[in-house]
């Protein structure tokens, strides 16, 4: 019998979305069962940057978007591409982009369900006043590289890659923007993931990770926690590259970056050396933007964090098998909100009730007014599994009375509806309940929990203790 005012709620929400958090792990994920990512050679990742800068050279020094040298970029890329076996596209941007600014590029690997795509770009355009080796050189070469040793080792796939190099970006993210808007919803709809690339060769540079705590970017993020680097959110670069095209359709993004004119921090110069107090890429937008204004380490480790990405994300793992351990990313809530989206405001300790295990759990509705509360997170279910069960503990309580449903709780998974409960499910404590999803073995799918209220009369879900299990 607990009410709970929508005022409440907002104040808690406020609380909750700042400050007070803990600094979250992102959930980290098993690395055992997929079958281990190839080393990306990176003195060929440092042939190519050799080619786009002879590139430049020819074409007045630069490769921005309307000039030859963008052209001719793209000639090079399109070609190692298909001698690799990639079907390409150039896809001219026809609206939205600077006049006379070349195609982008997309190449997909002609493998694994065309309904799961993993995407990963980076922008092959520069700035008119250098030839932008690091800005974007070094994320379109880590780029082609995976590209070409991904063709090379041929693995069995289970979900689709995707690259693209697009271009504009510097005048607005205008090739990405088109390229995302021109899609139909459905097609929108195949794409689980977009990673990006912008910067990943600074000279003075730090390891920042977009949305590090999403489910998106945990292979991203375990991969360089696992040489120790101690990534950091790429605040500077956030909405400022071609993630946000896609961010925008709500699509989750991540990607790596090493930093643009922003300043290293003291704190950041003693955990990854350098200079504090200068900019992580001195050579940000001018003209010694060249080869020497290259991080090689940096542009390794983004390089091979790539292969472990795609690898993780959509190679067949040879073991075949099923480590659920870990897929569902804080299902106890214990640890801030993150892989969490949605009504996140749902997640904490809050008064009135209380949790199955631990101390935090999600509060969905309750209010005892029209109002709609969901949390969600993406998960992966090992394609090993010959069974997967998602089980969550449920307190229902309620102050309606009577076998009528007024208020209701649902399960989804990619918008499918897989349980359905009601205040006339309510019995007092928590009842583990679980749904199955068998079916989406070997992919990536959104699993949403949502509450729904009527006019009056409260129902409170109380959700704690996710978890997937397999066999
Ligand atoms: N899109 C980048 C802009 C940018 C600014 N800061 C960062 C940090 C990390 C990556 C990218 C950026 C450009 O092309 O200029
Ligand atoms: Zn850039
Ligand atoms: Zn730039």
């Amino acid at each position: 019998m607990i009410r709970r005012l929508a005022v409440a709620s907002v104040s808690l929400a406020v609380v909750l979305g700042c400050g007070t958090l803990p600094a979250v792990a992102a959930d980290s994920r098993p690395t055992a069962a997929a079958s281990a990512a190839p080393d990306v050679d990176v003195t060929k990742v440092k042939a190519h940057l050799n080619e786009l800068s002879a590139i430049a050279s020819r074409n007045g020094g630069n490769r921005r978007s309307t000039g030859q040298g963008y052209r001719d970029s793209v000639a090079y890329v399109k070609g190692k591409l298909q001698a690799a076996g990639y079907t390409v596209t150039e896809q001219p941007c026809t609206s939205g982009c600077t006049s006379g600014a070349g195609p982008n590029l997309i190449a997909e690997w002609p493998q694994g369900d065309a309904n799961q795509v993993t995407m990963f770009g980076a922008h092959l355009d520069g700035v008119s006043a250098g030839p932008g080796m690091n800005d974007n050189g070094s994320g379109s070469a880590a780029l082609l590289e995976n590209a070409l040793t991904l063709a090379q080792q041929n693995p069995a796939m289970t979900g689709r890659v995707r690259f693209a190099w697009w271009t504009d970006e510097e005048q607005g993210l205008n090739g990405s923007d088109f390229y995302v808007r021109s899609l139909s919803s459905t097609e929108r709809a195949k794409i689980k993931a977009y990673y990006n690339f912008d910067m990943v060769a600074s000279v003075n540079g730090g390891y920042f990770i977009n949305h590090i705590t999403s489910a998106a970017a945990a292979p991203m993020k375990a991969y360089w926690d696992s040489l120790g680097l101690q990534p950091e959110e790429n605040t500077e670069g956030a909405g400022r590259s071609d993630d946000y095209s896609f961010e925008q359709y709500g699509i989750p993004t991540s990607g790596y970056a090493m930093g643009a004119s922003a300043r290293k921090t003291s704190a950041q110069a003693a955990k990854w050396g350098g200079t504090a107090g200068s900019a992580y890429d001195p050579c940000y937008h001018r003209s010694c933007d060249t080869l020497t204004n290259i991080n090689t380490t940096g542009l390794d480790r983004a390089s091979d964090g790539i292969a472990h990405t795609v690898w993780q994300r959509a190679v067949r793992s040879e073991t075949g098998g099923c480590d659920t351990a870990g897929v569902v990313g804080n299902g106890g809530f214990e640890s801030g909100t993150a892989p969490w989206t949605g009504d996140t405001g749902a997640i904490g300790a809050h008064s009135g009730q209380s949790a199955h295990t631990g101390t935090r759990y999600a509060w969905l509705a309750g209010y005892g007014s029209t109002r709609t509360e969901s949390i969600g997170q993406q998960v992966t279910v090992p394609a090993g599994c010959s069974r997967a069960t998602l089980t969550y503990w449920l307190r229902i309580d309620t102050d309606e009375t009577g076998s009528t449903a007024y208020d209701r709780f649902t399960v989804k998974a990619d918008g499918s509806t897989l349980a359905t409960l009601s205040n006339a499910d309510a019995s007092g404590g928590y009842v583990q309940r679980s749904v199955d999803l068998t079916a989406y073995a070997g992919r990536t799918v959104t699993v949403t929990f949502t509450g729904s209220e009527d006019a009056s009369l409260q129902t409170s879900f109380v959700l704690d203790d996710v978890s997937l299990q397999g066999s």
